[in-house]
């Protein structure tokens, strides 16, 4: 088995910035603190960094709330990186402000580029064996089918999912442990799309700590979901709580702040 899906050299993250406050949010629990996220992503990057990884910080962008939220403006590959064409309206412009970087670090960079075709990072779980997107109300299957054909020649099978209904992306219900293990609320698990994984299921009311990362040898996690932690704790998971309060008032989460990678070029 390799181990592709979680051994990364590279990350970009983007610092929040004052127009958080306006971010996208499904429910409105708070104003989000711009001192508090910045503290918070802050620790999220030196956790990353702490693993070897090159960390790629990138200024805040005013005109986009969202913009922090950089894992949906990309999917990045061994083999290349895919802008993606995000299905809110106010995220579209994200995906171009992110290209330039790839381009950078990438000899080859796509793009999903039909004016029908939606898709967000936040809705694809990359394995050591395939890739699985979850069709949600921001990635439709026009997106998915033309991000099928843009990874094939690089040997990706792509495997449409569902994404919860009232969940915002797959990946808020579910990590990537390890090459073989996922982390799965239960509602999600119980669709089945993980038949053939190892799942560890989060606690009962602690749903929102799904949203993890393994990075290299760490895995980080919200702060604040003590039995889920316990769960992966005992699992033998090397363990990083990072405050997610701020970030959560826009429905955001661990995978959300980063692009993770390891370009072959
Ligand atoms: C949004 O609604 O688009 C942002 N407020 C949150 C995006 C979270 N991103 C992610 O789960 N990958």
């Amino acid at each position: 088995m390799t181990d592709r899906s979680f051994r990364f050299t590279h990350a970009i993250s983007r610092k929040p910035s004052a127009s958080i406050t306006d971010g996208l949010r499904a429910v409105d629990t708070g104003t989000p603190d711009l001192e508090l996220f910045a503290s918070h992503h802050a620790d999220y990057v030196l956790a990353l960094k702490e693993t070897g990884a090159e960390v790629l910080v990138l200024d805040a962008l005013e005109a986009y709330p969202d913009a922090v939220f950089v894992e949906d403006t990309a999917l990045c590959l061994q083999e290349g990186a895919i802008v993606m064409r995000p299905g809110a309206p106010s995220r579209l412009g994200e995906a171009a402000e992110m290209a330039p970087h790839l381009r950078r670090l990438y000899a080859e960079v796509r793009e999903i580029s039909g004016a029908d075709s939606y898709i967000e990072g936040g809705d694809i779980l990359t394995t050591e064996t395939e890739i699985l997107v979850g069709r949600s109300a921001r990635t439709n299957a026009a997106g998915i089918e033309e991000l099928r054909q843009l990874v094939a020649d690089w040997g990706y099978s792509v495997r449409e999912v569902i994404t919860p209904e009232g969940v915002l992306h797959f990946k808020t219900d579910c990590s990537l442990l390890d090459g073989e293990t996922v982390l799965a609320t239960e509602r999600l698990a119980a669709s089945g799309c993980f038949d053939g994984y190892k799942v560890i299921l989060t606690a009962e009311g602690e749903e929102a700590a799904a949203n993890t990362i393994r990075f290299n040898d760490l895995v980080l996690m919200p702060a604040g979901f003590p039995k889920t932690r316990d769960r992966l704790v005992e699992a033998g998971y090397n363990l990083r709580e990072i405050g997610n309060s701020e970030a959560a008032k826009l429905d955001g989460g661990m995978s959300c702040l980063s692009l993770r990678f390891s370009p072959n070029t």
